[in-house]
């Protein structure tokens, strides 16, 4: 009831710019790389001093508040999601872009009270672009209002996705089978190696739909509120109601190309967080 979202901001807001300060200044120097579920799903010491910059200091703000990172997940510690304010936390979303220096990296931080998010923030501190939302506020890019492109047309969407971090047979079958289906229906593809950042670049207007199978809550949970706030959709990739436990997300510029992807789209169902 006392829930003060603008003080909330301005407390993150300070730590992820501190953040960001350090990510840029590690991009183009050596990694010390760990492997997650597999050789190509990385975690770096980056990773983890951000995440504990992160949680040790709004802990320190919001004694009651609750946390799930990527970092501590990776620990083994369960993903749990309550309706008590809740920080989902990727500490660096495009880790093999970090570990490769290929310029799109970022901090990916929300805010989520009853399961809804109340801000979202996506900051590539390389590229110094700052993507904030807050709810019911609109989105912003580097303080700047942003808009969806509103596109309805299959045929004239640039479509994000990715390929993914496992090499699972059955889940490479999906996305080869579901990027041969994009690349001959839409106007094009791209994939920028960050979940997050593909999903801003639906709210920027730079890209009309995203989709990704095997995401977790903390790659999609700014995006969901900072693309909604710049007048897109987000849901499942069935068109059902976005679940961040379920591991799969459809972002897009209008509800009418949504259900266009979500039609277009052979489905992928990951074991849930
Ligand atoms: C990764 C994303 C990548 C996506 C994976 C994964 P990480 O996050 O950046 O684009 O395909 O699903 O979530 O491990 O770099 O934070």
């Amino acid at each position: 009831s006392e829930f003060d979202v603008k003080r909330c901001y301005d407390v993150v807001i300070k730590l992820v710019d501190e953040a960001g300060n350090i990510i840029a200044s590690r991009n183009d120097q050596q990694k010390t790389i760990s492997e997650k579920s597999c050789d190509v799903d990385l975690l770096t010491e980056t990773d983890q001093e951000v995440e504990t910059l992160l949680i040790s200091n709004l802990s320190k703000e919001f004694p009651t508040h609750r946390f799930i990172g990527e970092e501590e997940t990776s620990e083994g510690k369960k993903v749990e999601l309550t309706d008590l304010p809740t920080w989902i936390i990727d500490p660096v979303d495009g880790t093999m872009n970090f570990v490769h220096t290929f310029p799109h990296s970022c901090i990916s931080v929300a805010l989520l009270v009853n399961k809804d998010p109340q801000i979202g923030i996506i900051y590539n501190p390389i590229l110094n672009q700052k993507f904030t939302a807050i709810k019911g506020e609109g989105a912003f890019l580097n303080g700047r209002r942003i808009k969806v492109s509103g596109q309805t047309d299959l045929g004239k969407a640039l479509i994000t996705t990715e390929f993914g971090t496992t090499r699972d047979t059955e889940k490479l079958d999906v996305t080869m089978d579901n990027l041969r289906k994009t690349i001959e229906s839409a106007h094009g593809i791209r994939a920028l190696g960050s979940a997050a950042l593909n999903m801003a670049m639906v709210a920027l207007g730079a890209a009309d739909c995203n989709y990704e199978f095997g995401i977790h809550a903390w790659d999609i949970a700014a995006g969901d509120l900072i693309v909604r706030e710049a007048g897109g959709v987000t849901s499942d990739p069935t068109g059902q109601p976005l679940d961040f436990m379920a591991r799969r997300v459809l972002a897009a510029s209008s509800p009418e190309l949504a259900n266009k992807v979500a039609n277009l789209l052979t489905q992928y169902y990951p074991p849930r967080d």
